[in-house]
């Protein structure tokens, strides 16, 4: 099944869930880390916030050269280890379901697959590009979907495009940035506001309609 939801109104996206049952994992929970690129030094950030749609996920890149122009394979990792340079320290994508990988996979996705992270050519050489996904296939709360198990997790951006139906990682090729997720004390609940600007947004649910996802892109 494969649909696609999307609604844009000065930037602000409203999405309408369709009878689709949610986790129940108390909103609030918060995990971030610092994004670092293969000799690491860092680019940019990972925030993520648990809400009662899912959990959000923002990844703000800082630093202009890592990312090129276009679509970037972007997705959270089973291992919260970062080792440089080319990250396979943070293994295999989260998959606690055991499916394959890819948002347009029939026997998948991965509940650590995103869709892709989209670099304008102006904001690319400029710096400074922002990710927004909302996810209700991981939690930051307990349960079989919670990305803090005992391995811990990360979010890894790759150099080229998810096709997102390749298992096991939709030809993304290499892993060229990577965060350590760690869980944060929760400040007021409140999810993080839309970045300024966003030109397009999607949403989508995912091959076995547990997932949507709120995508806003950057300028570019
Ligand atoms: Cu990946």
């Amino acid at each position: 099944m494969r649909r696609w939801l999307a609604m844009t109104t000065f930037g602000t996206v409203l999405v309408f869930l369709l009878a689709m049952p949610l986790g129940t994992s108390a909103a609030g929970e918060q995990a971030g880390g610092t994004l670092i690129d293969g000799t690491g030094t860092p680019i940019g950030t990972v925030q993520l916030a648990q809400t009662a749609n899912g959990v959000v996920v923002t990844v703000n890149v800082t630093s202009a050269g890592t990312l090129a122009p276009g679509d970037h394979g972007i997705h959270v990792h089973a291992v919260g280890k970062c080792d440089g340079p080319d990250f396979t320290s943070a293994g295999g994508h989260f998959n606690p379901r055991n499916k394959q990988h890819g948002l347009d996979n029939p026997n998948g996705p991965h509940a650590g697959d995103l869709p892709n992270f989209m670099v304008g050519a102006s904001t690319a050489s400029q710096g400074g590009y922002t990710f927004t996904a909302t996810t209700n296939m991981i939690t930051l709360g307990p349960g079989p979907t919670s990305i803090f198990t005992a391995s811990g997790s990360a979010l890894v951006i790759h150099a080229g495009k998810d096709d997102e139906k390749t298992d096991p990682a939709g030809n993304s090729g290499a892993r060229v940035a990577c965060a350590v997720l760690t869980a944060k004390a929760a400040t007021s609940g409140t999810p993080p506001s839309a970045p300024v600007g966003s030109a397009t947004a999607a949403a989508k649910t995912g091959g076995d309609g547990r997932a949507f996802f709120i995508r806003r892109l950057g300028d570019g």
